[in-house]
């Protein structure tokens, strides 16, 4: 039993934090002072079960000793060049992640808003260049509820009033429709269209699935019409949905896969836009960069990240352990307050009909840490290293909290 949440030295640190940080996010009151695999410690030595894996950034789990040795090697060695130089990892990252993704090129980034961002550059450049849009009336749709990360150009195409407001003015050219309408999208699409910009499951938005059929009708529709599909696989990436990309689940091929978080393992910040070379080709030199990306540090832990994923085959384990808790959620948990328990390989919502940040704080106090998504929903995705075990411990802590609700 893990005993009051905010005792000792956890309370000092979040008065701490409180004061001198910026109040942008309202954490759960846990301090983690170390992590191993999928369990999390705090600093008063309490062990929690991670089912967050910092929103699937650590699909490979916490500190793995491969991504650990390399990241420490790799900085012994070089760590940043700028791209005025080459270095010695970027070209075996780019050849390694393309041949993952069955695509001709790569260009790295950091974070995920930072790979969007480049995806949308991509598509309005090709949209001129190739396309033949007329200069400056680029469009691309998006999903209502999407999330794509924090830049002002990203927020401004969210429906959601949290991330906008204040913010303003936007970047024009989005047009927004609603997610796993395939007809909405045929609709919007205007021959100043040069991309769709989606999430194959919309994560933030409650573990969102589309109805069976959607993705490859979004396929269809954008060939007919030379229309982009920019995929956002940042998170439901890797693995995490139990197969390589979300996208797989429907056997459709992107234009642009965006990958970032567990594309480094939690070590590092790697995100990558991987696509077609007609599409990544419009960038030419000057048009765009970063300090950090494709840095020596970042290419090789991102190359033993991935290598991770194949050698310890996460993805398949992914499919295996998520589709047998996801069976034993539906089955065994009873609380009138779930709508309904969803999910993809390790990636799985159980939805309330009532705020879930209180259950949240109570499967703390019993050694798992989760997180509401849009308030009603609960998050479990556990980095895929996560054993059948540790599962049995989750579902005994949630039959405690979500079990028959007598
Ligand atoms: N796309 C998707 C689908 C994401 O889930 C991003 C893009 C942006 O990635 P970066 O690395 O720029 O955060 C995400 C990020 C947060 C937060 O604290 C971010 C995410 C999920 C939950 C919280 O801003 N996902």
């Amino acid at each position: 039993m893990n005993g009051n949440a905010t005792s000792t030295r956890s309370a000092e640190l979040i008065e701490l934090e409180d004061r001198w940080g910026a109040h942008n996010y309202h954490p759960l009151p846990v301090v983690i002072e170390r992590g191993e695999g999928p369990w999390v410690y705090d600093v008063d030595g309490r062990r929690y079960l991670d089912c967050l894996s910092a929103y699937s950034a650590v699909n490979q789990g916490h500190a793995h000793p491969r991504i650990l040795e390399t990241l420490v090697r790799q900085a012994h060695r070089v760590t940043l060049t700028s791209r005025a130089f080459r270095n010695d990892q970027l070209p075996l990252f780019c050849k390694e992640l393309a041949e993952l993704c069955d695509m001709d090129r790569v260009l790295p980034m950091n974070t995920g808003a930072e790979a969007v961002e480049t995806a949308i550059k991509a598509a309005r450049r090709w949209g001129y260049e190739v396309k033949g849009i007329p200069d400056g009336k680029a469009e691309i749709i998006v999903c209502a509820n999407n999330f794509h990360g924090r830049t002002t150009t990203i927020v401004g195409f969210s429906s959601d009033a949290e991330y906008r407001q204040g913010f303003g003015p936007f970047t024009p050219g989005f047009i927004t429709v609603p997610f796993g309408d395939a007809e909405a999208l045929a609709a919007a699409i205007r021959p100043e269209t040069c991309a769709f910009l989606f999430e194959p499951i919309q994560c933030e938005a409650g573990i969102n699935i589309p109805p069976d059929g959607y993705l490859s009708a979004v396929e269809e529709i954008c060939r007919a019409n030379n229309v982009l599909m920019l995929a956002d696989e940042i998170q439901t990436g890797l693995g995490r949905t139990g197969k390589r990309f979300a996208c797989d689940h429907e056997g459709v091929v992107p234009d642009v896969y965006i990958l970032g978080k567990a594309l480094s393992g939690g070590f590092y910040p790697v995100s990558a836009i991987v696509g077609r070379a007609e599409v990544i080709d419009v960038f030419k030199p000057g048009s765009h960069g970063s300090t950090y990306g494709g840095n020596p540090l970042g290419c090789a832990v991102a190359r033993t990240a991935l290598e991770v994923i194949r050698d310890e085959g996460l993805v398949e384990r992914s499919a295996r352990l998520g589709a047998a808790l996801l069976a034993r959620l539906q089955a065994e948990l009873r609380h009138p307050a779930i709508r309904e328990i969803r999910g993809r390989g390790l990636l799985i919502g159980i939805e309330l009909d009532t705020p879930a940040r209180s259950f949240c704080e109570a499967l703390q106090e019993r050694g798992m840490l989760c997180k509401e998504t849009h308030d009603y929903v609960i998050r479990l995705a556990p980095p895929l290293v996560v054993t059948e075990e540790d599962l049995d411990f989750a579902v005994e802590q949630l039959k405690v909290v979500l079990g028959s609700g007598d």
